[in-house]
């Protein structure tokens, strides 16, 4: 068991988690290119190095595996807009990945920000890849379509670039 699974599987202690980072990864973007007036305020002080398996923004693609147990792991990845996540999976169960209200049975298991098309990767079997790079920023919620009734969903939060 790894402890990023059960600091990820809710909803609400993430959200501090998202906010430390998006003032960490804001910080870290302005750093490189504000200029340091000598009156300005001392900038806050970095946030705590974020959890590597649940924010995956410093990287180009983040990865989320398809479990056999019916989870996506880690359960919410944060990236940057333009980057991507690849969903792989590494189970023995067919999965798949989608944000299309068309295809959920619920319509609030899937979410996307306003302008971002809905996306679906089709059948993904036993050692397939899913690649989707987000461009639209915002929070996703997204499914699997066998496995919505058995809760399967996952997030990924996109910061602005
Ligand atoms: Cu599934």
């Amino acid at each position: 068991m790894r402890p990023a699974a059960a600091k990820s599987s809710s909803a609400g202690p993430g959200v501090p988690v998202a906010l430390g980072l998006l003032a960490a990864l804001t910080l870290a973007g302005v750093n490189a290119v504000v200029l340091v007036r000598p009156d300005a305020p001392a900038p806050p002080l970095p946030a705590p190095a974020p959890d590597a398996a649940v924010v995956a923004g410093v990287t180009e693609v983040a990865v989320v595996t398809m479990t056999n147990d019916n989870r996506f792991e880690p359960l919410r990845v944060t990236i940057r807009a333009g980057e991507a996540v690849e969903w792989r999976n590494t189970s023995l169960v067919l999965h798949s990945i989608t944000t299309d209200p068309e295809r959920a049975v619920r319509k609030d298991n899937v979410a996307s920000p306003a302008g971002a098309a809905p996306f679906f990767s089709g059948d993904l079997y036993e050692g397939d890849v899913y690649r989707h790079t987000f461009v639209v920023p915002g929070t996703y919620k997204y499914l699997c379509q066998p496995h919505e009734a058995h809760g399967m969903v996952g997030w990924v939060d996109v910061l602005p670039r």
